[in-house]
């Protein structure tokens, strides 16, 4: 008994740690080696709460189909990497309500000014100037809402969401500071830091699973054939040797990578590619991208022939994520001045 309260106690302490993913496309090695592979590792040491995040996605134009068979495929690709819902909270954000009940709530507790220095926004604004629709801007009034929704200690986020997270602090203090403490003031996840992944063919930019080039990405899903082909064709320079150095930034990113699924370092490799050529280098980190993905696609191709089976844990999730949210939103309209149900 006594050691049961003793796991409840550690088990309160534990800190909260809320991540979210947009279904805005195929999943990349980007995606899995910057976040999801370490989603997985926090699993253990904190309280996690993770979501597909669906309603994010249309601020860039979706097709149905697609859309539909993207939502799912991530939720069961996270699972595949080795989301527990045993062990974290795993829902898809469209189906639980409060977030875009805050959100527009928080939409009213942030100035126009912050979000239109968000750079993500003058990006995505730039690339869908056909589209530049009132969500894209307001964006990150919904993020914030995911994130206060659970009371989150804590947000791991790479480097393009530092931003986000900033201003959903700042709505936080904000918000505290008119009606009293609210919300928890997150703070961004400082852990090991994921890597991050350049494209195949711009090594100056990320690798992103919205870039049309598709030989730019390598998809956790993609065949074993298309991972080799993708690497062979990824974009180097005109020097040979196999390390890192400046002006070889494509050879970087590909030493990163090969670091990131053996676990060697940029020095090990270089020795282990002294005298051979960026050919055989680019084969070898294709083979090595391949054994990291196998048992996730092997796991992906169980989960996505178990519709039964995901309709239950996102049900689940759901289910838990109203019951935590709701009680942050039912404090938030009591002090704004909403009249009670
Ligand atoms: P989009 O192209 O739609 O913007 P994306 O591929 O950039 O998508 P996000 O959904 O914005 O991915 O990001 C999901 C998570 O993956 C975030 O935590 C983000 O920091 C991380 N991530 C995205 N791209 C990379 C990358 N190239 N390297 C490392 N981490 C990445
Ligand atoms: N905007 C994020 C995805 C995202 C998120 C969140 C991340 C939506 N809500 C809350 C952390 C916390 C992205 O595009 N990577």
């Amino acid at each position: 008994m006594q050691e049961a309260n003793k796991e409840n106690e550690i088990n309160e302490r534990k800190k909260r740690i809320f991540s979210a993913i947009q279904p805005s496309g195929t999943i990349t090695l980007g995606n899995y080696l910057g976040a999801l592979r370490n989603w997985v590792n926090l699993q253990n040491d904190y309280e996690c709460i993770f979501a597909v995040a669906d309603l994010h996605a249309i601020t860039v134009r979706q097709d149905p189909k697609a859309f539909k068979k993207n939502i799912l495929e991530a939720y069961a690709l996270l699972l595949a990497c080795g989301i527990d819902t045993d062990k974290s909270m795993f829902f898809i954000q469209s189906h639980v309500h409060t977030h875009a009940e805050l959100a527009w709530l928080l939409n009213c507790y942030t100035q126009f000014g912050e979000l239109s220095r968000m750079t993500q926004f003058k990006d995505k604004s730039q690339k869908h100037a056909d589209n530049v629709n009132a969500g894209l801007f307001t964006y990150p009034s919904l993020m914030a809402a995911d994130i206060l929704l659970y009371q989150a200690d804590l947000v791991p986020v790479g480097a393009d969401q530092v931003q986000h997270l900033e201003l959903t602090r700042n709505i936080a203090e904000r918000f505290n500071g008119v009606y009293g403490k609210t919300f928890t003031v997150p703070d961004a996840y400082v852990g090991t830091v994921g890597a991050r992944v350049m494209s195949l063919q711009n090594p100056m930019k990320k690798m992103s699973k919205s870039d049309e080039n598709v030989n730019a990405w390598v998809a956790v899903l993609d065949k074993p054939e298309t991972i080799i082909k993708k690497f062979k064709r990824a974009v180097t320079d005109s020097d040979s040797k196999v390390c890192i150095g400046e002006g070889k930034d494509g050879i970087n990113n590909l030493i990163g990578i090969m670091s990131a699924v053996t676990g060697k370092t940029a020095d090990e490799i270089t020795e282990e590619f002294e005298g051979k050529g960026y050919g055989d280098f680019k084969n070898a980190v294709g083979e090595a991208v391949i054994e990291e993905l196998r048992p996730i696609q092997k796991k992906f191709s169980e989960y996505i022939g178990d519709k039964a089976y995901l309709e239950e844990q996102y049900r689940k999730g759901a289910e838990s994520a109203l019951k935590l949210s709701q009680r942050t939103l039912d404090k938030v309209m009591k002090k704004i001045g909403y009249l009670p149900k």
